[in-house]
């Protein structure tokens, strides 16, 4: 049986992952990991460990000791937070990632699952489709360890076989739990703010556009590269993923329809630089052609979905 440990378990992505994860993979044992503290485990099934990834040797025992075989790392710290604390969020990003790609060297983990980003691309990136393979120079930490960590999943794997794959996500769109300090957040918080029939003050400018993605999607693309035969998969940095390009405007006039009275409000802050800096829309030729990827939300269907479901309790910590 295989042995999955999923590291930042409980941050957007690991809490829809884990429970797609288990319905998918009903013959692997998932582990849930993360370095908060919970009262209640609410991985249903799921065992959850305490554990600090840049503890090394906590991580290392676990690792052995449960025989885990396949890791998912989601722990990181994202691009605004990573520009308030550059030093830790490059030491957390490298040093995680580097320590689980040295696990895969040594053949204790036989799958390495590492989501990149779009904040790898930077600048003096070509804005519109941006291709697969081109310029790439971040100015942000955050993008700055992406870029990095893609450079050691491709080294590792070229030098030292291991099997790791990833995905640059766009902006994830999620009701299950609150984003953990990015520059799209924004497509996060203006559903709270929606459905609480409160005005919004969004810290992008109206005609930012950017590419997001519905995290359902998201969570598919994962699984289903996970799922490819290794044989078929040619790029070994990060695949280009694209999902849906909107700006603030068009998501605010998609609120809107279903909720007349909503209304907004531009004030950027020093995010606007950052998303100023990223891509308006992906080309994601590759992943279509060697795995097959294809979204499945709109604009439209994933306001719906968001308005039907955010829970408005959840907002005092936005
Ligand atoms: P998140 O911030 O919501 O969750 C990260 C989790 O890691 C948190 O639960 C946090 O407690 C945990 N963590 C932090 N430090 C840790 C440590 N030392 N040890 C163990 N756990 C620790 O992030 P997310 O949105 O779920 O993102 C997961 C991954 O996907 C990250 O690598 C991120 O860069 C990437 N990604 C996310 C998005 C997005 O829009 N959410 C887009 C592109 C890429
Ligand atoms: C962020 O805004 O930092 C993330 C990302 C696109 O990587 N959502």
């Amino acid at each position: 049986m295989n042995k999955v440990l999923v590291i930042g378990s409980c941050g957007q992505i690991g809490t829809e992952l884990i429970p797609e994860l288990c319905r998918v993979f009903p013959d692997k044992e998932i582990f849930a990991s993360d370095i908060k503290v919970i009262e209640n485990n609410f991985f249903t099934g799921v065992p959850y460990v305490q554990l600090d990834v840049l503890d090394k040797a906590s991580l290392r025992n676990f690792i052995l000791n449960k025989k885990i075989d396949e890791v998912y790392l989601l722990a990181a710290i994202l691009s605004a937070t990573g520009e308030k604390n550059p030093e830790l969020a490059w030491k957390l990003n490298m040093e995680s990632l580097l320590s689980i790609l040295d696990l895969g060297k040594e053949g204790v983990l036989k799958k390495i699952y590492w989501p990149s980003s779009i904040a790898v691309f930077g600048p003096n990136t070509p804005k519109i489709k941006t291709p697969q393979f081109t310029i790439m120079e971040p100015n942000t930490v955050y993008g700055i360890s992406k870029l990095a960590g893609e450079r050691w999943c491709a080294y590792y794997h070229e030098k030292f076989g291991v099997d790791v794959r990833s995905l640059r996500y766009p902006g994830l769109i999620s009701y299950g739990s609150l984003p953990g300090g990015g520059t799209t957040d924004y497509a996060v918080d203006i559903f709270y703010q929606a459905k609480a029939n409160l005005n919004y003050t969004c810290f992008l400018e109206e005609n930012t556009s950017l590419p997001m993605m519905y995290m359902k999607d998201a969570v598919r693309a994962t699984i289903e590269l996970m799922k490819t035969d290794r044989k078929k998969l040619s790029v070994h940095s990060s695949y280009n993923l694209a999902g849906i390009s909107f700006t603030p405007k068009d998501l605010f006039l998609e609120i809107k329809k279903h909720i007349p009275t909503f209304e907004i409000q531009y004030k950027a802050d020093f995010r606007q630089q950052i998303a100023d800096s990223w891509p308006d829309s992906i080309d994601d030729s590759y992943s279509v052609k060697e795995w097959f990827w294809k979204e499945e939300f709109t604009l439209e269907k994933m306001v719906k979905i968001m308005l039907e479901n955010v829970d408005i309790k959840k907002m005092s910590n936005i």
